[in-house]
């Protein structure tokens, strides 16, 4: 199966001011596209050495499976946990959730935040429900293609490596943070939590 670029159900400026186009521009069709094209690369060179059982490779090709496809699936869910009527805060069961797992909605953003900006290099900070841990976890993510806390099913991630935000923000990732808070979309947030929770 080929994978394709997702089309964002919103325009390139729809974000302004907290995402401007050029970056969501250049972040959705350049950087995601890479990853699009890099998962179908290495789909297809482990397909090939199936076929001649050939798996001299197969450590490069794995590496460039993880790779490209964790971000394609990290960047899908990015896209889509933004809207440009976002913000606020979400209600429902995922602010119960929120509240029995952090305490209130402000002690989850401020921890959140301060594991988004803490993150060091490229990377994510995630909010994962985890049914075997028994709630919600914040996770930071370094390295995409280590995706960790195994089983976790993710609900709300933003983009922290540099391309996300610097033509915009620079050097300021806790400004970029700040203002993406106020494009979240809270009903995607709370249609991925499972009916468990
Ligand atoms: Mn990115």
């Amino acid at each position: 199966m080929k994978h394709t670029l997702p089309t964002l159900p919103y325009a390139y400026n729809a974000l302004e001011p907290h995402y401007d186009e050029a970056t969501v521009a250049l972040h959705h069709g350049k950087h995601h596209q890479a990853y699009v094209a890099g998962l179908n690369k290495a789909e297809e060179e482990l397909e090939k050495a199936r076929e001649s059982g050939s798996y001299s490779l197969i450590k490069h090709w794995e590496r460039e499976l993880a790779f490209h496809g964790s971000g394609h699936l990290m960047h899908s869910l990015f896209w889509t946990n933004m809207s440009p009527d976002g913000g606020g805060s979400p209600d429902g069961t995922l602010l119960a959730q929120i509240e029995k797992d952090f305490g209130s909605f402000e002690k989850f953003k401020q921890q959140f935040t301060a594991a988004a900006v803490a993150v060091e290099g490229s990377g994510w900070a995630l909010l994962l429900f985890s049914n075997e841990l028994g709630g919600l976890k914040i996770a930071t993510v370094e390295k995409h293609q280590d995706l960790l806390l195994t089983g976790g099913i993710p609900l709300l991630t933003v983009d922290v490596w540099e391309h996300a935000y610097y033509l915009k923000y620079q050097n300021r990732r806790a400004d970029w943070v700040a203002a993406w808070w106020n494009i979240v979309n809270w009903q995607d947030v709370s249609s991925r939590l499972p009916d468990q929770a």
